[in-house]
C-alpha cells in the first residue's frame, strides 16, 4: 500500500510538471539543456545524406533569453541546405504517446539570428505511432523571438491525436528562403484555442 502510494505521488509530480499552464501540455521547455523532454521523450537532429558533408544539421543548446527571469536553456539549430543534391535535414523530437485528443493549438517560440541569414520558412511534421503524419508549414520566421500558433487539427491526415509518437521540423532546399543559417526553438507546448 506504501509503494502503491509513492507510485501515485511520482505519477503526479511529473504530471503537473508537463502541465504548467492551465490546459496547457507543455512537451518540452529544453531548460535542463539536454534530452530527454518535458514529456521524457529523446530530441536531436536528422539528415537525409549523413555522407553529404556539404548538408546537415546540428543542435546545441544555448542559454534561455527568451523569459525574463532567464530560467534555462533553448535549442540552437544550425542548419545547411545548400547542396549540389537535394537536401533536407532538421530536428525530432519524441511524444511517448501523448494523447492530444484534448487539445488543438500547438505552439512553440522561435527566432532566426539578427543578421537576417537564416529561413523564414521550414515545415513541422506530427506522426503518431501507426506512422501517420500531418505536415504544417511555418512562416513569417524573424530575428525576434515570436510565438506561432498552429492549428494543427486543420489537417486532413487521418492522424490518431490519441498516440503521438513524434514531432519533426524540416528544412528543404526547396522551401528554404536562406539555405545556410541559424534558428532557434523554445517551449513547444499544446494547448487550447
Ligand atoms: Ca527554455
Amino acid at each position: 500500500m506504501k509503494r502503491l502510494a509513492i507510485c501515485f505521488l511520482l505519477v503526479f509530480l511529473s504530471a503537473s510538471a508537463a502541465y504548467a499552464g492551465k490546459g496547457e501540455l507543455v512537451v518540452a521547455d529544453f531548460n535542463r539543456g539536454e534530452a530527454p523532454n518535458n514529456v521524457g521523450g529523446d530530441y536531436g537532429t536528422w539528415n537525409s545524406s549523413p555522407k553529404d558533408p556539404s548538408q546537415g544539421c546540428y543542435m546545441f543548446a544555448e542559454p534561455d533569453d527568451f523569459k525574463d527571469p532567464k530560467e534555462g536553456y533553448c535549442i540552437r539549430l544550425d542548419y545547411d541546405v545548400q547542396s549540389q543534391s537535394p537536401a533536407f535535414n532538421g530536428f525530432w523530437m519524441k511524444l511517448k504517446g501523448v494523447d492530444l485528443s484534448g487539445y488543438n493549438v500547438l505552439s512553440f517560440w522561435v527566432k532566426g539570428t539578427p543578421d537576417n541569414k537564416f529561413t523564414q520558412r521550414f515545415k513541422l511534421e506530427l506522426k503518431d505511432t501507426e506512422g501517420k503524419r500531418a505536415v504544417y508549414p511555418v512562416e513569417g520566421i524573424t530575428p525576434e523571438w515570436k510565438e506561432v500558433r498552429i492549428n494543427f487539427k486543420s489537417t486532413t491526415s487521418p492522424v490518431n491525436w490519441k498516440k503521438m509518437d513524434e514531432l519533426v521540423l524540416i528544412f528543404d532546399d526547396i522551401l528554404a528562403t536562406y539555405k545556410e543559417g541559424t534558428i532557434f526553438i523554445d517551449q513547444i507546448s499544446f494547448g487550447k484555442k
